[in-house]
């Protein structure tokens, strides 16, 4: 196999280019051929300087992920860049694209760093439950001082070229754009000013500044904590730094920082947040993509100005879309519009988006009409109205007759049977749903529901779509409630059975937060109105199974005395003068009581750790049967459904891959236990069931690329 780096000459200059598509990660043939290369540089009496730049899109945007958990392959990156740093004739680093991780590493071993305009640059090894394994925690705080590198490496941002030559990580932005072209013109000035090699390990000023400040590190460990909810690395990262400050030289800094590295590279957090990254690709990857090619959108239609409907007018405005709403009545059109412009507004204060793009968005992009006839061009509908069945087949009913031919007809249901509302129409095979969640704005996760005759032309529209959105597109069959609401409705049964049983409800939901969910299913419900669940449950009464235990009285009561959450001022929670934050409210406490007095219940004391085991194998369970059902595809997509749409914390990776991790024996013996309690309710799922029998993981349903 050739080598990924090639050397050649530009006059005096030697220029080692890395091509290792798609993104010049740093895989093993790349450490070795960079080995060499410098090397050969070093032997080379041609050349006064070199220039180490990427072909194709990007300087390396790190190390190759994918031998991440494997044992390493020599040579070590470290040792690589060390290698860099030594040469006794000036490296330059020229960088585009984004030089990220021990990809920025590398430029950090470079004796000086030119970047073309475009180029980004960042330590994001923090988002993979790592620091900086070859250097970057020693050399971006002699660079940019230990304050500014703390923020780059806990927060893993990226920043842009002009930023980085503001915090002395670079040293020019070039105005070239060619990046090999801006590196050899920089090496010139150097050759040409008899400047040497300047070793980023030999700066120490920046260092000697921090030596001085009393609490530096104390301060820095309080704000990455507050942060971090639960997550190690980032405060690993504060280590890592304070030991460019303490150790006795760079090699012992740098020493502390590869035993930090190690420690990371081995916990559970790092394979957790490494299936993440993969895993938020992977599911982009379905059948119908092979088969299916998107159909041109450039104008949508959404019915509904409500929150949902303005929420997702919003995201496609922003990706670039023209929308046109539709709402029933004047007011309601101008309450959508009014909607659209204060979230825009919003926006604009918040430096999102400028005055400029609001303005067009408003004026170019957005219209709003009380005539479903003003669909009849656009190219896609998302119907997001009221929540009801026959409501849905009439607003498909009206679509069928109005909109082009080719038009993709979407719903936005979050429970509702798509195969019937597509039956509405001569052309089911162009209804899809697509699912967005609350604040659709903001949330990431876009559930694609693929109905039984979906064409699949129309399942790479929706995937197209969620992809200019930035939404994470995830495919879910026919299910009451998909893949989501399904799974959540199980766990969200769980944490009331347990309120019942003898946890307060506050006990739940600081067990779920402690267990890293930024909010407990309680504060959740107050949060989106308690109301909302309450309906659901009496339109369901009729069609309940007799053998499943109801466990909702206690909110039932809380509903019917007209305390519906935060909007009302109190729910399960209660918020004094409009407070965000609930305070735990006794009549709740007083209300659970009556309850388990009526029902004979004696009440048992949960541990934080009770309450997750319980939760988390509802969760899980209830995951498996969606998979078995082949309504999720993945337990992967489970596991992004999850993380993007409900708040599990990424570093945990998401249900499924949680399961594995704590063992799939383990979680069934927990399920068989409280199958004991409720044989209804807790079920063992039969593929999780099998999985343990041939002892096998969920993850080795996943395919083998994203594993
Ligand atoms: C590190 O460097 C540790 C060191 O400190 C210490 C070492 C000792 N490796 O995202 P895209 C794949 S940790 C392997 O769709 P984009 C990706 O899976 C690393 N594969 O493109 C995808 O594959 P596929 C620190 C990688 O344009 C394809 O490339 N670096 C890697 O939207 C295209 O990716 C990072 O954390 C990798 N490092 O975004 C950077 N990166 O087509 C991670 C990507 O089969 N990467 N792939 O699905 C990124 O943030 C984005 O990929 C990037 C491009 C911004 C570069």
């Amino acid at each position: 196999m050739s080598s990924p780096i090639s050397y050649s000459h530009d006059g005096a200059i030697a220029v080692i280019t890395v091509d290792n598509p798609p993104v010049n990660a740093l895989s093993q043939p790349v450490r070795e051929g960079l080995s060499k290369a410098i090397a050969r540089f070093e032997g080379d009496s041609k050349a006064k300087a070199a220039v180490i730049v990427g072909s194709g899109r990007t300087f390396f945007a790190g190390a190759d992920i994918k031998e991440f958990g494997k044992p390493l392959a020599a040579p070590g990156l470290p040792g690589v860049v060390n290698e860099i740093e030594a040469c006794s004739k000036p490296v330059i680093a020229a960088l585009h694209g984004t030089a990220l991780g021990g990809g920025f590493e590398v430029a950090l071993g470079c004796h000086y760093r030119v970047a073309v305009a475009s180029a980004k640059v960042g330590l994001p090894e923090v988002n993979l439950g790592i620091i900086p394994g070859a250097g970057g925690t020693q050399r971006t705080p002699r660079l940019a001082g230990v304050e500014a590198a703390a923020g780059l490496i806990t927060s893993g941002r990226h920043v842009g070229a002009q930023e980085a030559l503001d915090l002395g990580l670079i040293d020019e932005v070039s105005n070239d754009t060619d990046p090999t072209a801006a590196g050899v013109a920089f090496a010139g000035l150097i050759t040409g000013n008899d400047m040497g090699p300047r070793p980023t390990r030999d700066l120490n000023d920046k260092l000697d500044e921090a030596r001085k400040q009393d609490g530096l590190f104390d301060g820095l460990r309080a704000a990455a904590a507050k942060k971090a909810r639960g997550q190690l690395s980032p405060l690993v990262c504060i280590d890592a730094i304070e030991a460019a400050v303490t150790a006795k030289d760079f090699d012992a800094g740098l020493a502390e920082e590869r035993r930090l590295f190690d420690t990371l590279m081995a916990s559970d957090q790092r394979e957790a947040l490494i299936h993440a990254f993969f895993g938020e690709r992977a599911v982009g990857k379905v059948p119908e993509l092979e088969t299916g090619n998107p159909r041109e959108v450039a104008r949508v239609g959404v019915i509904g100005g409500g929150t949902m409907g303005s929420g997702i007018s919003i995201a496609l405005l922003t990706a670039g879309y023209h929308v046109t709403m539709v709402e029933r009545d004047d007011d309601a059109i101008a309450a959508g519009k009014a909607r659209v412009e204060k979230t825009l507004e919003g926006g604009v204060a918040r430096g999102k988006v400028s005055g400029e793009q609001r303005d067009r968005m408003l004026a170019d992009q957005f219209h709003g009409t009380t005539s479903m006839n003003a669909l009849a061009q656009v190219d896609l509908v998302i119907e997001a109205v009221f929540e009801s069945m026959d409501v849905k087949k009439d607003v498909f009913g009206q679509l069928d007759k109005i909109c082009k031919p080719g038009c993709v007809l979407a719903s936005n249901t979050s429970y509702l049977d798509v195969n019937e509302i597509a039956a509405m129409t001569e052309r089911p095979q162009d209804v899809i749903g697509m699912h967005f969640f609350s604040p659709a704005n903001i949330m990431r996760l876009l559930e694609i529901v693929v109905a039984e005759k979906s064409d699949p032309d129309v399942v790479a529209t929706a995937f197209a779509v969620a992809k200019k959105a930035k939404k994470v597109g995830i495919r879910s069959g026919v299910c009451d409630g998909f893949i989501g609401n399904r799974v959540m409705g199980k766990y969200l049964r769980v944490a009331q059975m347990l309120v019942e049983d003898g946890a307060t409800p506050y006990e739940v939901d600081e067990a779920v937060v402690g267990f890293g969910y930024p909010m407990g299913p309680f504060s959740m419900s107050d949060l989106a109105g308690m109301d909302i669940g309450w309906a659901t449950r009496k339109r369901k009464a009729a069609t309940r199974d007799p053998n499943e235990r109801y466990a909702s009285d206690w909110m039932d009561r809380i509903c019917e005395q007209g305390h519906y959450g935060q909007k009302t001022g109190r729910g399960t929670y209660t918020y004094p003068e409009g407070a965000r934050k609930g305070e735990h409210e006794p009549e709740t406490l007083k209300i659970i009581e009556e309850v388990r007095r009526e029902k004979g219940i004696n009440a048992r004391n949960f541990t934080a750790d009770e309450i997750m085991e319980r939760y988390m194998a509802a969760m899980i369970n209830e995951g498996a049967k969606v998979l078995e059902e082949g309504i999720a595809l993945r337990p992967v997509d489970i596991d992004m459904v999850q993380l993007f749409g409900y708040g599990h914390p990424r570093w945990r990776g998401g249900p499924m891959k949680y399961a594995d991790m704590q063992g799939l024996d383990k979680i069934l013996s927990s399920i068989r236990k409280f199958e004991s309690e409720d044989a209804w309710f807790w079920k063992p799922a039969q593929l999780l069931v099998d999985l343990v029998e041939r002892g096998e993981t969920f993850d080795s349903l996943n395919k083998k690329e994203i594993s």
